[in-house]
């Protein structure tokens, strides 16, 4: 089991599709992230553990080479395709126990950002804890927030980003939405962020993990 998972890590790392992609040159006629996912599934394991173990180790290793400038924004993009590949496999696991929506979530990437990945993911989980997600996608200025805001009328809004530089954003972001709904639940995440930055921009929750936040979700639902 160990086994499979190392694989799909590595095949995340190394940008290895499925079997029919060409790269990389060694790993040519194997099977890629795609097929081993599957593999995974049917022989058990659960969804979360391939996503953690497989999908999203082999994601952390390509951006410890990419810090190191041992790998290259081209290599970092056949990563993300294999990974999004795979992914096609898990959704339908976090989306299986959706039976009636519990409220309606705003999720985006911020101003200046174009990683969606982890972005993704949270709104998968949340949406397979049975909200209904509202994706304004990346690069999301603090107007298209508000905006969006006053047409889908959320229960919360997440915000994400993966950038020092664009993570600042949120402090402005989370004011714009904070002045025109002043009881809105803001909920922010992503690699650099920090318990600190969080409270220091009157965010409601942070964490690092997207579970935890469908746990706040929920029980905002309760007290409301
Ligand atoms: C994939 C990737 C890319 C891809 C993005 C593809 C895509 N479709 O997303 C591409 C190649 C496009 C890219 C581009 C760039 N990248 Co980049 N990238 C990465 C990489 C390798 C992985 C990010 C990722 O997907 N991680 C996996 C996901 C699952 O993790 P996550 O996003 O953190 O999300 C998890 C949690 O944080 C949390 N979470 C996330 N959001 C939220 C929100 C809420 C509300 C909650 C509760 C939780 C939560 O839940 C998620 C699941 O567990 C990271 C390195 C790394 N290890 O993080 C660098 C990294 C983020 N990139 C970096 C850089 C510098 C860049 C570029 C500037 C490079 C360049 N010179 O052009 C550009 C910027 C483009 C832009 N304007 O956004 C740096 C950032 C450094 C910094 N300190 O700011 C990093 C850290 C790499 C590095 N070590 O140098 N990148």
């Amino acid at each position: 089991m160990e086994n499979i998972l190392e694989k799909i890590a590595l095949c995340v790392e190394r940008g290895k599709v499925n079997k029919a992609s060409l790269f990389p040159a060694d790993l040519k006629g194997e099977e890629g992230a795609d097929e081993l996912t599957l593999k995974a599934i049917n022989s058990g394991i659960h969804p979360s553990e391939i996503l953690n173990a497989g999908l999203i180790e082999g994601m952390r290793r390509i951006g410890e080479k990419f810090r190191l400038n041992k790998a290259f924004v081209p290599d970092v993009l056949i990563s993300a395709k294999a990974m999004n590949t795979a992914m096609i496999h898990i959704k339908p696991f976090f989306l299986s126990n959706e039976i009636k929506s519990k409220g309606k979530v705003l999720i985006g990437t911020v101003m200046g950002d174009l990683h969606d990945i982890g972005k993704n993911i949270v709104g998968m989980i949340i949406r397979g804890g049975g909200w209904e997600v509202i994706d304004v996608g990346v690069d999301v200025t603090p107007k298209k927030f508000v905006e969006t805001a006053r047409t889908e009328k959320p229960d919360a809004i997440c915000l994400s980003a993966l950038l020092t530089t664009t993570m600042l954003n949120m402090e402005n972001i989370v004011t714009e939405i904070k002045g025109v709904f002043p009881k809105m639940p803001v909920l922010v995440g992503g690699a650099p962020l920090t318990m600190e930055y969080a409270k220091s921009i009157n965010a409601d929750f942070y964490s690092p993990d997207p579970q935890k936040a469908l746990d706040f979700l929920n029980n905002i639902k309760h007290t409301k």
